[in-house]
């Protein structure tokens, strides 16, 4: 078990004041604090290796190649890929999952349905819904069961959902909004099942626990470094390779044909067909370091740590008058949820930030949900390895605050 409170210190960010209080950052699900070893990993490359990849036979260019190369084998096994070829970098879970929509966009037809859920981020909904209008494929939701979503999704549904006209299936691992574990191996066998194509969004779940492609049986998986102590504007899309072969990419240009002449091209295989360009090499690198670092911890004890630490934050989040939690009342992952009736999630973000608070505020990208709830905003507290239970104290102490001085509590 690694020792939570020194880790601490690997993260240069969390030691500093906000508004004369300690930093108690609990905006993990927006993006998470980097470590030192990341940072490093950046610094060296910018320092020593800095160069064009798969272009240059000089020195420096076979440095750069051989990092980006080893942060790609470094991230299949992170995630247990068959090859290395399977793991396609972009620029995070929105690019991921844009680049998977668009490709198979080519592959549908009028008859065949797009499945999602209730409860899924803007992200694996808007392109989705794109997709449908472009091919006139019909879109459908897994419904979410509970006045607080706090039954998850409803198992019960696939059974009239899960057609054969269904060709995909995209479902997120875990819901930024309420906190949900969705069972993913069992939603994988269900769609292999009918035929249909799985694609998981695990923005919210690659960094907080194992994670088995093969063991999960996921054709497509999207996630983002960010949110997994690696750095912004890096991610990636698994893809097995058998699927990726088929699929014609969305983004062309250099790096991604065999050869081009002047009325056409022909494309090289995954992972180079879908990089076009050239690659965010350094932040690659550095996503193989968070990767390190995050597999150094223990992926169990990851998941262990947060979990508690949001059971812990419910209960003492319940104590409070007048609060409505969403999302499972037992099991969840590391974030909680929560509104107070008259008092909107931004003033209470405000508010907490005098305390030192980082939270987030807001509808977090599932305007659909939220409205199927009857709410317009939550504000939520997300943990990571990190926190601590002294900053939970924090936190309610601040809402308590906060809602004498808005006339509850
Ligand atoms: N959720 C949050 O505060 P990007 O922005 O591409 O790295 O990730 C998008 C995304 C996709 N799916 C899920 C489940 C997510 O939580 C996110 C990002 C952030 O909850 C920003 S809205």
């Amino acid at each position: 078990m690694p020792n939570w409170s020194n880790l601490r210190s690997d993260f240069p960010i969390l030691h500093q004041e906000v508004n004369g209080k300690p930093l108690v950052y609990l905006d993990n699900a927006a993006t998470s604090q980097k470590p030192r070893r990341v940072i490093d990993a950046l610094v060296r490359y910018y320092e020593r290796d800095n160069s064009n990849v798969h272009r240059g036979l000089h020195t420096l260019s076979m440095r750069a190649t051989n990092a980006y190369e080893g942060a790609r084998t470094r991230v299949a096994t992170f995630i247990n890929a068959a090859d290395p070829a399977e793991v396609i970098f972009t620029r995070g879970t929105t690019e991921s999952l844009n680049l998977v929509a668009h490709s198979f966009a080519k592959k549908l037809q009028p008859g065949d349905v797009v499945l999602t859920t209730e409860m899924e981020h803007h992200s694996n909904l808007v392109p989705w819904q794109q997709v449908a209008k472009a091919t006139g494929a019909t879109l459908r939701h897994v419904p979410v069961l509970g006045t607080d979503a706090e039954g998850g999704l409803d198992l019960a549904a696939l059974d009239s959902l899960l057609t054969p006209q269904v060709k995909i299936f995209a479902f997120t691992h875990i819901s930024n909004t309420l906190g949900t574990i969705n069972p993913v191996a069992l939603l994988c066998a269900r769609a292999r099942a009918v035929g249909a194509v799985t694609v998981i969004d695990a923005a919210q779940s690659i960094g907080h626990g194992p994670f088995d492609v093969r063991a999960i049986g996921a054709d497509f998986v999207a996630f983002s470094g960010h949110k997994m102590c690696g750095p912004t504007g890096i991610g990636v899309l698994y893809g097995r390779r058998a699927l990726l072969d088929a699929l014609a990419p969305d983004e062309t240009g250099g790096g991604m044909v065999v050869s081009v002449n002047y009325e056409s091209a022909s494309w090289k295989p995954a992972p180079e067909r879908f990089e076009a360009g050239t690659p965010n090499v350094a932040d690659a690198i550095a996503l193989g370091a968070a990767c390190d670092y995050l597999e150094a911890l223990g992926r169990d004890a990851i998941a262990q740590h947060d979990g508690a630490l949001a059971r812990l934050a419910y209960d003492q989040l319940a104590t409070l008058p007048g609060i409505r939690i969403i999302g499972p009342r037992g099991e969840r992952s590391g974030l909680v949820s929560f509104a107070f009736e008259g008092v909107h999630a931004h003033d209470i973000v405000t508010f907490a930030d005098e305390d030192g608070l980082a939270l987030r505020g807001g509808h977090h990208c599932n305007q659909p949900l939220m409205r199927k709830l009857g709410l317009t905003s939550t504000t939520r507290a997300s943990f990571y390895v990190y926190n601590t239970e002294q900053e939970i104290d924090v936190l309610v102490a601040s809402l308590r605050r906060i809602l004498k001085f808005f006339g509850g509590g």
